[in-house]
């Protein structure tokens, strides 16, 4: 269950709003929306393992975030919701590659069996495969009440965000940096603003696009998203370290085992946190001009940095 406090103060905004209902009321949406996108056909086994990690849990921030840039920008759930979903089937299929012995090789995920523990290597890769292609097979066949011009831009961003512009580019830095002590801020900042950050970009762009968000929304989402994402990751390799493998639903400590260098490896722990919190209060802040219409996206960006899973 997702918690958070209902009031949050940042540098320069009070915010009241009661992000827990919002997030447990967008989540159920979004598992509604998951579990009737993916029926059992032939071949039952590979559509099993599909479902399997999709309808795994997770906390469905990609999709949330989606949504809620839609409504901000007067867009509606019809709109915005196959996107949504697109996003967190494109979101698990990395986590089953990333989780395979060839790349992080862990056992556990979501609190459950990795995917290839339950379905055998072939399978998990073929399963991302799936998923992957079919998230954008979804967003073209499901989309309704948007012009094919947006469409075709969300399609853009999210093809840019897959790719060695995105996922692929940050894995593969990622992986020829493990083992070395000697990474810099800057190529720790290039692996996770292209691992983690270009997919919660897209989440956020995609949504405020389907809408008809102008160029200048744009650009102040961009902001927001930009900080939130490396906020997101700091606190990521925070919790690595400060959580349990009960809370996380992974193994904890990976990035020690692994020995990769993370910010808290860099930073410490505090300043960490204090880097985080910075990033956080400009992504706040960067949404002030739209008023309360924007408390859903400043309070998600709050429990990014408050979140203990
Ligand atoms: C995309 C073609 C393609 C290949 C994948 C393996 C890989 C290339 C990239 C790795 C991407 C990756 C796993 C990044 C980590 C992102 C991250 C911080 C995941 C955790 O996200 P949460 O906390 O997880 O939102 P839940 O389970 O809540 O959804």
């Amino acid at each position: 269950m997702i918690t958070t406090e209902a009031k949050m103060v940042t540098s320069e905004t009070v915010i009241n709003f009661d992000l827990e209902t919002y997030l447990k009321d967008k989540k159920a949406i979004v598992d509604q929306a998951l579990d009737d996108s993916l029926p059992i056909i032939d071949p039952e086994k590979i559509y099993e393992a599909m479902r399997y990690s999709l309808l795994a849990g997770g906390k469905r921030l990609r999709p949330i975030l989606c949504l809620g840039a839609c409504e901000l920008f007067g867009g509606t759930q019809t709109m915005s919701l196959p996107t949504a979903c697109a996003l967190e089937m494109i979101h698990t299929m990395s986590l089953i590659h990333d989780d395979l012995p060839a790349m992080d090789n862990d056992d556990y995920r979501r609190g459950k069996l990795t995917n290839h523990k339950m379905y055998g290597e072939d399978i998990a890769i073929l399963a991302g495969d799936g998923l992957l292609a079919y998230a954008f097979e979804f967003v073209v066949d499901k989309t309704e009440n948007v012009t094919p011009e947006r469409i075709l831009q969300v399609i853009f961003r999210l093809g840019r965000a897959v790719g060695a512009r995105g996922l692929v580019g940050g894995q593969v830095v990622d992986l020829d940096c493990e083992g070395k002590t000697d990474i810099s801020v800057e190529t720790l900042n290039f692996i996770h603003t292209h691992k983690t950050g270009a997919l919660l970009e897209t989440s956020v762009l995609s949504g405020a696009i389907l809408a008809g968000a102008s160029e200048e929304d744009l650009e102040n989402l961009t902001l927001y998203a930009q900080n939130i994402g490396l906020a997101f990751q700091i606190i990521d390799d925070i919790l690595d370290i400060t959580a349990t493998q009960e809370e996380l639903g992974k193994t904890a400590g990976k990035d020690l085992t692994a020995q990769k260098a993370t910010y808290p490896s860099i930073w410490g722990l505090e300043e960490s946190k204090k880097q985080a919190q910075k990033l956080i209060d400009e992504a706040v802040n960067a949404l002030t001009i739209y008023g309360e219409k924007a408390f859903p996206l400043q309070a998600i960006a709050q429990f990014i940095v408050n979140r203990k899973f």
